[in-house]
């Protein structure tokens, strides 16, 4: 009987490691623990403004991204070249410290700075400022989740959390950013290229204060066919 069982536990984890392929395991971006505490992480690169708001930072234990934008803002990323076929969803976490003061993501005030925001930047092969771009927002304001910015012909807000989510609590986010692209592009996506980061208090001449980590990209769903 025990060998019987041994045979069949086999069988199982054999068939389970056969119809495993790559693409079916999480892939990690940054957990920052590899990182040095206080300074710049070393496998993310300043895109625009300033990259000296961004720190890691160490607490009990647990490394993660400090941005302490005071009158400035900066954008970053790290590379991240994968297909959204195979995975199509970014997992991340979060929370707000300080929010700019008066901010609006809809620019009308002409203080477009938020607390937080995490890009997906896909690559459709132009130059760097034409990339077709997801940014999911923590907003200052109290526009409602899920509310839609096009504030460029290539570049979409999609407000994540708001002014009503709590301050200073880890926040976990998951979304598809395969979906959301279909919706706002009305296409399949290109290629992600990078995942960014960007606080941004620089048109409020106020503070943005955020803290990000565990930037993992979660893979497709097996099909039918490869169930
Ligand atoms: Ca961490």
């Amino acid at each position: 009987m025990i060998n019987r069982l041994l045979a069949a536990c086999f069988l199982l984890l054999s068939v389970f490691l056969i119809s495993a392929s790559p693409a079916e395991v999480p892939r990690w971006l940054d957990q920052f623990q590899t990182q040095d505490e206080s300074r710049f992480p070393s496998n993310w690169k300043k895109i625009q403004g300033r990259a000296d708001i961004y720190t890691v930072q160490v607490e009990s234990g647990n490394a993660y991204l400090a941005a302490r934008a005071d009158h400035a803002a900066g954008m970053i990323l790290t590379e991240a070249k994968v297909s959204p076929k195979d995975f199509p969803k970014l997992k991340w976490r979060w929370r707000a410290k300080i929010l700019p003061t008066g901010a609006d993501e809809t620019g009308k005030n002409g203080k477009n700075d938020c607390a937080a925001s995490v890009y997906v930047v896909f690559d459709k092969g132009m130059t760097k400022y034409t990339k077709d771009t997801l940014r999911y927002v923590w907003s200052a304001s109290s526009h409602p989740r899920g509310m839609i910015l096009k504030m460029k012909n290539y570049v979409y807000y999609v407000i994540q959390e708001n002014r009503e989510t709590p301050f200073d609590q880890w926040v976990e986010e998951e979304v598809n950013f395969q979906e959301d692209y279909r919706k706002l592009f009305g296409k399949d996506p290109p290629p992600v290229m990078a995942i960014g980061v960007q606080s941004d208090a620089d048109d409020t001449k106020s503070q943005s204060w955020a803290d990000y980590d565990d930037f993992i990209l979660i893979p497709a769903e097996p099909t039918s066919a490869t169930k």
